[in-house]
Formats: structure tokens, C-alpha cells, sequence
């Protein structure tokens, strides 16, 4: 493994590498275009690598590639009916496998070219997965329309919530002039299907305002267009107060004439430098960045006019919903920060223009180990909505400790919100088919670096593969996932593939054990996020608060003595979350107030499990460490030590946790663990 190829390893095929030269020996491009250029290129690299074939361009030789566009194609000659091509998306394609009289062929005819390319990737991971290939016959579409990833790369080279080294984009406020990683990047995105990316912090400071403008555009061209080979699109995020900081406005007031006017040149000038320009994402309005709210003017004003100025060029907004006081007196029990997206949106529905799409992250607070799924998500019927997930481990173990969190995504995505009866899960929610959005999707923050591995920690690339591959088709199963990721970058030794496996299936729960127990969250160190720190943010601005006491903890969040937030779910969400009896333990102390000696749906009490978990929570990372520790010798060296290396400072980590919330509650209650393990009064 040599983990700067993730997992685009192109290992040498094993026993069916004789068969698989029967079928691949040339390649066809029946269509001339950046994007199949990739993708041949791409499947040249993978098949030398993994047969030592080299593909040449002919289209008589026996076995051979056939790469295209079906416009282009003579889908009778190969038994393929032209219907299948009305059902498929544009980014969707038709793998198949052909052979007849003497001739092999392998298909792989996207509806466009974006959709050839992932069928060019299909391929490359079956050959690698060494699955027969005499009778393929694949047909897929994405389920996502927008599959996109946020960098939150500063141009000063740092990443805010980053973990894995500079950023691959920038250096000393300028670009990168080296971009031979942004396109090994690409390829990384494009493998797993993603096809939009916005290329800066969602927080535009000085330097990243001027993106927009003639100093960088050049630049931002050269980056799109290396993304856009890979058929992925380049957003911006912009700062709301432009006008003012670039144009030498007085206002920024969305309604004024000259802010309009001013967005629409601005517009005009960045597609003229990039035709296929994705569009704008803004952060207005949200931890003291400028926003409509300054001119008494709402998100509706301020979305809209962004998206006028987008609208003759197709662009979208998209206006992320992460606001909130975040200037709170802690003394104040009555305002509530999980109530903030969904108050604040809620009433604006049907009010933006149809190319703005509302970015929501998953849960309501800000990407805790467990957080309820945002009541928001789904509750807007007549505006277009998508998700927003972290993929960076902000407060999951910041790719130190590993933390896979496929499992907490699919939760998600499975989640039924009922808003229009049973069965309105979020994942169709955001593939757009419950409400007939026009737009909709799901984007992720971006776990990756200059470190040489890309995540900091091996096993991270996990998330970032799994991320792709998930939303392309919320369908497949984490274990689906898991698999094809740890054979793609591993191989098969079945011990690596167990105990690559147990570590990351157990990681997300574990990680859970030993923090801030039952859905609290926050017990963590301010400002950087990690490590623990009972009262960290307890009497501070940010609204994240546990209100632990001597007698018991929780925020109450119910209707009658709480803060109504359980309200803003449909039923029948509305009364599990508000009732102490049905309210699921995982989310107890989310929604409820308790006192420590409350029994559980598991028969403990809340303190007893509070203890137990975070004594399991260390036992399980020992666990990890002697799987890990297993596998010597199995793995590349380098890669085993970097994980070595991690899960030692993760153990460090989880006892840190454990002894301080144990020994906070053991001191808050004044009750001893039942099985009298040491806790540090
Ligand atoms: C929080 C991060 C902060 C981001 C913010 C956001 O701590 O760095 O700027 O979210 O999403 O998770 O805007």
C-alpha cells in the first residue's frame, strides 16, 4: 500500500489476470472530451498497473475497451436497447460485457461523458475486487443530483478544522503553483462519483475575498478547470460584504440597486473566466460573519439577489443554515441554539428563487458524536434543500483517534422525518424525490491535507472514499462500503481485512463511550475540539450547555418545562423525543433533564452507564491496538506505524476522557460505581 494512492492502488492482479487480458488489450473512444480524456487516461494507468498491459487505441483487436457516449454508440449492434439510456441520469452508465464471434468487448457507455468516466472507474475497481467480467451488465445512475465536498482551505495555507497537513490549494495567500496534487485529488473525488467542490473557507476573510477578483480568477480557472476534466464543478465561497470590501460600496444592503447591479457584474466577469462556474456558497450572518441581518434585510433578500445575478448562467446559491446566537448570556435558559436553524428558516419557505439551495447540516447543534437528525431537513417543501456532513473528525477524534462515520451517515439518511407521512426518510428528502426539489444534494467538509497519506491518519481515508460511494447510492450498506475500501487499499490477507474491519465498524461507537455520554456532547476542550473538558463551554457564549448539577443533567428541551425544541419534529418524532419514556437512551440528555439515579430503557442507571460506558470505551481502543498490533508484517510498514502511532494517542485520549467525566459525575453525584473500578475522587 502506499497510501498516497488511497485507494487507486492498481495492484498486480492475482489468478485472474490471464482471463482479464482476454478482454483488454486496446480501447475505443468513440468521442472527443476532456472528460473521456481523463478517463482513459485513467484506465491506462489502472490496467498497466494491475496487468501490465499497455491499452492501445484500436477498435479491431480482439478484446478491447469501448468508451463513449451512447449518442455516439451503435447500442444495437451490442444488444443494448436505447430505452435503458432514457432511465438513466446524465451522470449515469451502462457497464456491460460483450462476446461474439471472436470479439470481447467491455462497454462502458456513460448517458454523457461525466457518466462514462465513473463507468471507467466502476471497471478499475472491479479488476481490482478480481471479479469475473465475461458478463457484466451494469446499469447505474446516482441517486444524488449535487455530490459535492467544502474545502475549508485558508490562502494562507492553513485549514480551518483540518488535520492532515496545509492545504493542497494554497500557500502564502496566493495559489499553489504546483497542482499536480489538486488533480490527484480530483481523481480521488471523481472515483467515488463527487462532482461539485467549493474551494475555499466557508469564513472569507481579507485574502479569499479577492478570489473573485482579477488577482486570482486566472487561478481559480486553472483549478476549475482541473477539476472540471474530472467532471467536477468549482463553487466560491464569497463574502456577503463585497460590495463594500471589493466594489468601495457604502452598503451591502441586498435590496440597494448598486449591490445588485455590482453582484451582476461581478457575476458576469467570473463566467467569463469560467463558463462552467457552479455558483456561490455563503456563510452570512453566522459567528459574526457580515450578512443581510445588518440592513434589516433577511436570508431571502440576501440569497436572492446572489441568485439573480447567478440565474443567466445557471449558477445556484448555496446559503448554509449554521446560524445562531453565538453571543449567548449562559445565565439565559430560554434560548436554545438547537432551535436556531429551523426557527430562522422555517418561515422563508417557498420564498427564495429556484436556484438557491439551503445547505443544512445534519444535526442541529454542529457535528457531535450523536446529535438528533436537524428538524429542519425536510420541514421546507418548496425550497431546495441539501445536506451538510463533516468529514473532517472536528470533534470525532480529529483523524488522531479513528472514528468511521459511515454508520452515524446512514443513520441519517435513514432517518424518517414523517413530514409527509411515513416513510419521509431523509435520504429522499435530499435525492429530491419526496418534495420535487429541483435542486438538492448532500455536501461534506473535507477531511484532507498535504500529508503525505492525504487524511493524517490512514484509516481516515475511509470516511472520504465512504462519503462518495454512499451518496452516490444510500442504499449500500456500510459493511458494502467497508469491504470494497479495505480490499481496494489493503488487498485480501483475510487477518488485515479482519482487523481493518472490526476497528473501523466499532470505531464510531467507541469514540462515543468514552466522551460526553447520551447525546450531550460538548464536554470538550474550547476552540480546538479535542480532548475532554467537562466544563469547557459551560458557562460560555456558544449555547452548548449540559446543566450537570449535583442532582442530575441534561438540557431539558420539552414542550412543557423545557425549551419547546422537541416541537419542531412531525409526529409521531415530536412526542418520542418530548417523552422520558420513549425518548431513545442514545439521545436521553439531547432532550431531557434527568436526575443521575434515572434508569435507562437498558435497565441502568444514567451514572452507572456513564461509568461503564467510559471503563468500555478504553477496554474496546486496547482492543483496536491488539488487532492493529496483530497485522505486523501484513501491512506496509509505513502505514502500520502511522495507525500504531495513532491508536497510541488515541488510548492516551480515551483514559483522559474517561477519568475526567467519570470522576466529574462520581464528584457531582456522590455515587459510587457499582463495580468499584477506580475513579479518582
Ligand atoms: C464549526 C466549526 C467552525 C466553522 C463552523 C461552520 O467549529 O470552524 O466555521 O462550524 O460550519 O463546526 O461555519
Amino acid at each position: 500500500t502506499d497510501s498516497y494512492q488511497a485507494w487507486l492502488q492498481y495492484r498486480p492482479i492475482g489468478t485472474k489476470k490471464e482471463e482479464y487480458k482476454k478482454w483488454l488489450t486496446a480501447i475505443e473512444v468513440n468521442e472527443e472530451s476532456q472528460i473521456l480524456e481523463s478517463a482513459a487516461a485513467e484506465l491506462k494507468k489502472g490496467i498497466h498497473s494491475m496487468l501490465g498491459v499497455t491499452l492501445v487505441p484500436d477498435n479491431s483487436a480482439e478484446g478491447h475497451i469501448i468508451l463513449g457516449t451512447y449518442e455516439q454508440m451503435d447500442l444495437k449492434q451490442y444488444g443494448i436497447s436505447p430505452e435503458v439510456f432514457r432511465d438513466v441520469t446524465d451522470e449515469g452508465y451502462v457497464l456491460k460485457s460483450v462476446f461474439e464471434k471472436e470479439e470481447r468487448a467491455v462497454l462502458l457507455i456513460g448517458k454523457t461523458d461525466r457518466g462514462a468516466l465513473y463507468a471507467a472507474f466502476h471497471l478499475l475497481r472491479l479488476l481490482q475486487k478480481e471479479v469475473p467480467i465475461d458478463s457484466l451488465e451494469v446499469v447505474e445512475s446516482p441517486r444524488n443530483q449535487f455530490r459535492m465536498i467544502n474545502q475549508w482551505d485558508n490562502m494562507d495555507g492553513s485549514i480551518e478544522r483540518g488535520y492532515a497537513g496545509q492545504s493542497i490549494f494554497y500557500v502564502d495567500n496566493d495559489f499553489n503553483e504546483d497542482l499536480t496534487r489538486v488533480k490527484d485529488y480530483a481523481r480521488l473525488l471523481a472515483s467515488v462519483g463527487i462532482n461539485a467542490i467549493s474551494i475555499n473557507n466557508v469564513n472569507v476573510w481579507d485574502v479569499e475575498t479577492k478570489l473573485v477578483t482579477k488577482a486570482f480568477l486566472p487561478k481559480v480557472k486553472a483549478v476549475s478547470a482541473i477539476f472540471a476534466a474530472y467532471g467536477i464543478r468549482s463553487f466560491l465561497s464569497i463574502n456577503f460584504a463585497s460590495p463594500m470590501e471589493l466594489g468601495g460600496l457604502g452598503t451591502a444592503d441586498p435590496l440597494s440597486p448598486e449591490v445588485e447591479k455590482w453582484w451582476k457584474d461581478k457575476v458576469a466577469e467570473i463566467y467569463e473566466y469560467i463558463p462552467d462556474f457552479g455558483g456561490f456558497i455563503v456563510k452570512a450572518d453566522s459567528e459574526g460573519r457580515p450578512g443581510p441581518f445588518t440592513y434589516d434585510r433577511g436570508h431571502v433578500e440576501g440569497a436572492n439577489v446572489l441568485a439573480k445575478a447567478l440565474k443567466p448562467f445557471e449558477g445556484k446559491v448555496i446559503w448554509r443554515c449554521f446560524v445562531y446566537n453565538h453571543l449567548q448570556d449562559w445565565r439565559d435558559r430560554s434560548t436554545d441554539r438547537a432551535r436556531a436553524a429551523y426557527d430562522h428558516f422555517k418561515p422563508l419557505d417557498g420564498k427564495f428563487l429556484e436556484n438557491v439551495i439551503l445547505q443544512i447540516k445534519n444535526g442541529p447543534m454542529d457535528f457531535q458524536v450523536r446529535e438528533p437528525v436537524s428538524p429542519l431537513l425536510g420541514a421546507m417543501k418548496q425550497t431546495n434543500q441539501m445536506l451538510e456532513f463533516q468529514i473532517a473528525q472536528e470533534y470525532t477524534g480529529q483523524q488522531i483517534d479513528v472514528c468511521y462515520l459511515i454508520p452515524q451517515w446512514k443513520e441519517v439518511l435513514d432517518f424518517d422525518t414523517y413530514t409527509k407521512g411515513e416513510g419521509s426518510t431523509i435520504k429522499s428528502i435530499v435525492d429530491g424525490t419526496l418534495h420535487g426539489y429541483q435542486y438538492s444534494g448532500i455536501a461534506a467538509v473535507s477531511n484532507i491535507g498535504d500529508d503525505g497519506n492525504w487524511t493524517g491518519h490512514t484509516l481516515a481515508q475511509a470516511n472520504l472514499y465512504g462519503y462518495g460511494r454512499l451518496i452516490w447510492n444510500p442504499e449500500r450498506t456500510t459493511e458494502e462500503i467497508t469491504k470494497d475500501w479495505i480490499h481496494l487499499t489493503f488487498g485480501y490477507d483475510p487477518d488485515v481485512v479482519d482487523a481493518v474491519e472490526y476497528i473501523l465498524l466499532h470505531s464510531w461507537k467507541v469514540y462515543e463511550k468514552y466522551t460526553a455520554p447520551l447525546g450531550i456532547g460538548w464536554m470538550v476542550n474550547p476552540n480546538h475540539h479535542y480532548g475532554p473538558n467537562v466544563d469547557g463551554y459551560e458557562y460560555s457564549k456558544w449555547g452548548t450547555y449540559h446543566f450537570a448539577d449535583r442532582d442530575g443533567i441534561g438540557v431539558d428541551r420539552t414542550v412543557e418545562t423545557g425549551t419547546g425544541y422537541s416541537s419542531q419534529y412531525e409526529e409521531p418524532n415530536a412526542k418520542v423525543y418530548d417523552s422520558l419514556e420513549l425518548c431513545p437512551d442514545e439521545l436521553l440528555l439531547f432532550f431531557h433533564h434527568v436526575p443521575y439515579s434515572h434508569r435507562l430503557k437498558s435497565g441502568e442507571t444514567v451514572i452507572q452507564h456513564i461509568y461503564t460506558t467510559h471503563f468500555e470505551g478504553v477496554e474496546e481502543v486496547e482492543t483496536f491496538i491488539a488487532k492493529w498490533n496483530g497485522i505486523e508484517g501484513k501491512v506496509d510498514n509505513a502505514v502500520f506505524e502511522n495507525v500504531k502511532q495513532r491508536l497510541k494517542k488515541q488510548r492516551d485520549n480515551a483514559i483522559e476522557w474517561r477519568d475526567q467525566v467519570n470522576t466529574y459525575f462520581y464528584r457531582k453525584s456522590g455515587i459510587p460505581d457499582q463495580q468499584n473500578r477506580t475513579i479518582h475522587p
